[in-house]
């Protein structure tokens, strides 16, 4: 390592040659470096042509006291290490040649601060002349990383003077290093009114640095986005390093000077029990005090900009003025929005439920107020279809112009936004009746009469006896209003042949209608209605069938008879080996009757004891069959 600081010297030294008068040559390096803790080797090179009588190394302390304290001397008997100095136990003191060159290295181990001081190199010849060299010792320590640090508040754009932004620091650096401020990548210099750094130092215990570095400056309101760091350069031996800081982002203030108002739902049309929001944003920085304002009444809320109003009415429709109050710079700004708060209103229908003659006309009206266009339409249940408009002509009703109207009134353009109403329209007149009668094989039969008729008609049901005339009791009788009329129902339960009669009165009349009913079979039958002055309405019956009890019984005795014919054709062909009777032949065979109907059904039963006999039959001779 030596050899390294002698090399470049010996060029120094021809240069340099003789510069002092004394009689030996010493040449030194003005300066060496070292790292805190490291070791330093000072050299000191002279030229003699024989050894050094004498060499002695000082130090010079740094300050006003100039005097210098001997730490090693050495001659051709002895050497000495100044025992009670500050380098007692730290240095070593070499001596060499090498080509007509000598040279002595002093090392000094574990570097202090406090060695950063000078070092002189004393040589003596025989002659006793002598000559001396000086070399400061430089001593470095590395900073810290830059640690940056961001005023919490923001700055406003309006302050005349710097403001402070942002601080740097940096720790236990020797010497001191330098903090440079960046601004989007380039560096920031002092400049009167704008930027202002303002630096100190503090010299730890230790005897390093602590640096901090003070950013004031005027911010305009595009430095919001711009990005501050800063960078530490310091020097290490041979060498000038950098480290830079972690960007950041400062906050920036900026008045008010615009106030924006939206609504929340944003591009919906509003409708009465709406909730509705309204935001007011101004464009500064920070949000100002913001006060909401509707028909010269300021509404209560927080001056966060936001304001709910619940279940609007109509009455909250108009414009809304929002104001923004910046308390930094005392500026007022204003903004406004309007808001429209649709409604339909309850639907009137005129006139109201309403009695009509017959072939009497009528014109039933719908409105509804609303903001908005309205769509109406009417609907019946009997019709296939609604009627448009909002006018509705009935002429010339009869009991199909009777029931219910109901009038439905839309806003297209807010769907949410409808309603409906009805009316009910009667006919009057004498009651009009069609009976039925569930006509399957179950018991009970249920019987219907349906009577339509204003005032609404009184339904009477009667039963009796067929073939004795007496009357049976009714039980079960269920009676509904309907739209235009009347339904009564009653349930039957027909253990002999019995006639129902119907009969629907009110003030203006009556009408009368039956139904017969079998026994056994559920069947009915009806007969045409009596009445005073009947309208012919007549009832066309499902199943309708003739034939009472006494023509059933025939049937079954004949069917009999034939069974049993059919059965000795039968044995006959069997004892014969004629039939290849099997199973499935003979299901067939009853089920071709079956089908026929409700009797024959009965007799199938009876029948089904000669199967069992003709299987069991059967069974014995069960080979010839495949
Ligand atoms: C050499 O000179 C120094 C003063 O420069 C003196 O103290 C010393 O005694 C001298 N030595 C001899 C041997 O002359
Ligand atoms: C610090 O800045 C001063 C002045 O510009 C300069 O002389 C010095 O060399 C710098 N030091 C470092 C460590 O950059
Ligand atoms: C909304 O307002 C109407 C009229 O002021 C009121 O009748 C209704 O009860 C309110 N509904 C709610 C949910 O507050
Ligand atoms: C009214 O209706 C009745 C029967 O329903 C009919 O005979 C009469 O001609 C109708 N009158 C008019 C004007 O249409
Ligand atoms: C009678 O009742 C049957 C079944 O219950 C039904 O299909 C039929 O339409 C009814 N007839 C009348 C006139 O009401
Ligand atoms: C007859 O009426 C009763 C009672 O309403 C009902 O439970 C039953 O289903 C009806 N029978 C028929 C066949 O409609
Ligand atoms: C209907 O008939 C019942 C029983 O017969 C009677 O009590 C009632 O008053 C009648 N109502 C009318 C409107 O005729
Ligand atoms: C039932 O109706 C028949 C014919 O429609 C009539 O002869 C009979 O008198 C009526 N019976 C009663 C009790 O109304
Ligand atoms: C070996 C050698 O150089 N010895 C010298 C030591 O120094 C004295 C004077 O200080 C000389 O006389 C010796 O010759």
């Amino acid at each position: 390592m030596a050899l390294r600081y002698i090399a470049p010297l010996v060029v120094g030294l021809i240069v340099l040659t003789c510069k002092t008068w004394a009689a030996v040559d010493v040449s030194m390096e003005d300066r060496v470096d070292v790292y805190l803790k490291d070791q330093a080797k000072i050299p000191c090179i002279y030229t003699l042509n024989e050894p050094a009588t004498m060499i002695v190394w000082f130090t010079k302390l740094p300050g006003k006291d100039q005097s210098r304290i001997r730490i090693y001397y050495y001659d051709n008997q002895t050497e000495i290490i100044e025992e009670g100095s500050d380098y007692a136990g730290r240095i070593q003191v070499s001596h060499g040649v090498e080509n007509a060159v000598r040279s002595t290295v002093l090392t000094i181990d574990t570097v202090e601060l406090s060695d950063q001081r000078e070092f002189i190199c004393m040589v003596h010849n025989v002659l006793n002349d002598s000559g001396e060299g000086h070399t400061r010792l430089q001593v470095f320590n590395s900073p810290s990383l830059p640690v940056i640090k961001l005023e919490h508040t923001g700055i406003s754009v309006t302050k005349n003077e710097p403001s402070k932004v942002a601080e740097c620091k940096v720790d236990n650096g020797y010497p001191r290093p330098n903090i440079t401020w960046y601004k989007d990548r380039f560096p920031l210099q002092p400049s009167v009114g704008e930027i202002e750094i303002k630096e100190s130092v503090t010299v730890k215990a230790s005897g390093l640095l602590r640096l901090e570095s003070q950013l004031f400056m005027t911010v305009i309101r595009e430095d919001e986005d711009a990005i501050f760091y800063c960078e530490v350069q310091y020097f290490v031996p041979g060498a000038l390093k950098m480290a830079e800081s972690h960007p950041i982002k400062i906050t920036v203030f900026y008045p008010t000077t615009e106030v924006t108002l939206s609504i929340n739902p944003p591009d919906r049309l509003i409708k009465e029990g709406d909730t509705v929001e309204i935001y007011c944003e101004g464009n500064g920085k920070p949000q100002p005090i913001y006060t909401l304002s509707f028909k010269d009444k300021e509404m209560s809320g927080e001056g966060t900009g936001v304001w709910i109003l619940e279940n609007v009415t109509r009455s909250d429709s108009g414009t809304y003025e929002c104001q923004s109050f910046d308390p930094e710079t005392d500026t007022e700004v204003e903004g406004s929005i309007g808001i429209t708060v649709h409604y339909l209103d309850h639907i009137v229908v005129t006139p109201e439920d309403t009695v009509l003659d017959q072939m009497q006309d009528l014109t039933l009206t719908c409105n509804a107020l609303s903001s908005l266009p309205t769509y109406t339409a009417w609907h019946k249940d009997d019709w296939p279809e609604e009627v448009v408009g909002h006018v509705l002509e009935l002429y010339n009703a009869s009991y199909d112009t009777a029931g219910m109207y109901t009038c439905e009134v839309m806003v297209r353009s807010l769907p949410e936004l409808r309603g409906q109403k009805s009316v009910q329209i009667s006919v009057r007149g004498k009651p009009k009746i069609a009976v039925n009668a569930t006509n399957n094989a179950d018991r009970p039969v249920n019987l219907t009469c349906y009577a339509q008729g204003y005032p609404i008609p009184n339904i009477t049901w009667t039963l009796s006896d067929r073939s004795t005339g007496k009357p049976v009791p009714v039980l079960n009788v269920e009676t509904q209003s309907t739209d235009t009329g009347v339904v009564s129902m009653i349930s039957v339960k027909a253990t002999s042949a019995l006639t129902a009669n119907c009969t629907a009165d009110n003030e203006i009349g009556t009408d009368e209608d039956s139904l017969s009913i079998d026994a056994i079979a559920s069947v009915t039958t009806t007969t045409q209605a009596i009445s005073p002055k009947a309208t012919g309405f007549t009832i066309t019956p499902k199943q309708p069938q003739k034939g009472g009890s006494g023509v059933a019984i025939a049937v079954i005795i004949i069917c009999l008879l034939l069974i049993a014919i059919l059965g000795s054709v039968l044995y006959f062909l069997y004892k014969k080996g004629r039939l290849p009777c099997g199973r499935s032949g003979k299901q067939d065979f009853t089920k071709e009757k079956a089908s026929k109907d409700d009797i024959v059904m009965e007799m199938k039963s009876g029948k089904s004891e000669e199967a069992v006999l003709l299987q069991g039959v059967n069974g014995d001779k069960k080979s010839p069959t495949v």
